[in-house]
């Protein structure tokens, strides 16, 4: 059994020191299923999070054409989903494409559709392009345009599809199944009817629960997730400008506001939550740090981000990450045109396990040395 020699931990206070009798004593062990702790102690118990997910950009200019081929190469009836999915380069074991969290771009043409099923981990969709592409999530159809972001909370049944008469579709999906099977939560199924079958209105829940301020005098949701799964980007847009008149933003992230439950005002799934925020003309944040995984699209506009000293250049569609723990700062390129950046986490998560923890910059006037260019 390997062991390394641990004599001076970090302190410089003395550690055990190898020898043959303590490897013979580990390998005794060993054979008990049992090891132990100070052989492993730093690597179990870091002094702060030690990421195994590279911070990572995806170009939309460089992803594009092989997302594209796809279309030529399966069916999503075939495939189930026809996904190209975003994996970080220590985290192919899990299909992550940063900590828990799994995202990939799915795409589909018209008159396809993709048959409905659920499972134990949770979805959410920002669309990319496209025209007449639609989901049911839990028999609510939802029409999906342009930077709407919409959400499949866990178990609810889910299908997409492109109406005949509509164009090409294509959205980022995120999801938290490296998580679920990371605590072997995970569950699937197929719907029995292969389709929902459903008649309600399109776009019912973001008329009924998605104005500013107001609920149904008579409503009387039940479910743990968020009523509305629509967050339409006009709506959107709009709140991030008023919002931007009446506040100096956040050092950190400028103008940003989280997505929410209207009738909670919490995350709109038990997992993940969704932001937007925006850099206006010229904006140049100061850097943080934090536990949770973000993952970002670049929903408008064009910039770049400091992220563990690396810069990232970043334009619309690109999509990036940010791992626990790691310095980060955005800055919009634009003289006059604002920049806006849609993400997602797992904030839910680390605030329920009270694992929430964020830190300034101190250095530098707030900035980081730029060490070298993604
Ligand atoms: O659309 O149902 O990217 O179940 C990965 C797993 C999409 C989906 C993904 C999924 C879906
Ligand atoms: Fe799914």
């Amino acid at each position: 059994m390997a062991t390394k020699d641990q004599s001076d931990d970090q302190l410089g206070r003395a550690r055990v020191r190898d020898n043959a009798e303590l490897q013979a004593y580990y390998e005794e062990l060993a054979k008990h299923d049992t090891a132990a702790l100070w052989t492993v102690a730093n690597d179990i118990e870091p002094w702060h999070p030690t990421p195994a997910s590279d911070a990572i950009i995806w170009r939309h200019k460089d992803l594009r054409p092989h997302i594209l081929a796809a279309l030529d190469l399966v069916s999503p009836e075939a495939a189930g989903r026809r996904v190209i999915y975003l994996r970080n380069p220590k985290r192919h074991e899990v299909s992550a494409a940063c900590g828990w969290l799994f995202s990939g771009i799915q795409v589909m043409r018209p008159g396809e559709s993709a048959p409905a099923h659920n499972h134990a981990a949770s979805a959410l969709r920002f669309i990319m392009e496209g025209a007449g592409a639609y989901t049911v999530v839990d028999g609510h159809r939802l029409s999906l345009g342009a930077r709407d972001f919409v959400i499949t909370p866990n178990g609810a049944w889910h299908e997409h599809g492109v109406a005949e008469d509509g164009a090409v579709s294509m959205w980022q999906d995120g999801l938290d199944i490296p998580l679920t099977n990371a605590l072997e939560a995970n569950f699937y199924e197929v719907h029995p009817d292969d389709y929902q079958n459903s008649n309600t209105p399109m776009d019912a829940s973001p008329a009924t629960y998605g104005a500013p301020g107001l609920l149904p005098a008579k409503e009387s949701w039940g479910a743990h997730y968020s009523p509305l799964m629509k967050y339409g980007w006009d709506q959107t847009y709009e709140g991030l400008q008023n919002y931007a008149r009446v506040s100096d933003g956040d050092p950190f992230d400028g103008i940003i506001m989280r997505f929410t439950n209207p009738l909670t005002g919490g995350h709109p799934m038990a997992t993940m939550g969704a932001q937007i925020q925006m850099l206006r003309p010229g904006e140049h944040t100061k850097a943080h740090r934090h536990t949770g995984n973000v993952i970002y699209h670049v929903a408008k506009g064009a910039g770049h981000s400091v992220i563990g000293g690396v810069r990232f250049d970043w334009r619309e569609k690109d999509i990036f990450c940010v791992p626990p723990w790691i310095w980060h700062e955005h800055a919009n390129e634009s003289a006059s045109e604002d920049a806006c950046l849609f993400s997602f986490n797992d904030f839910p998560v680390m605030e329920k396990l009270h694992f929430y923890r964020e830190q300034a910059y101190a250095e530098n006037g707030g900035h980081q040395q730029i060490t070298s260019t993604a």
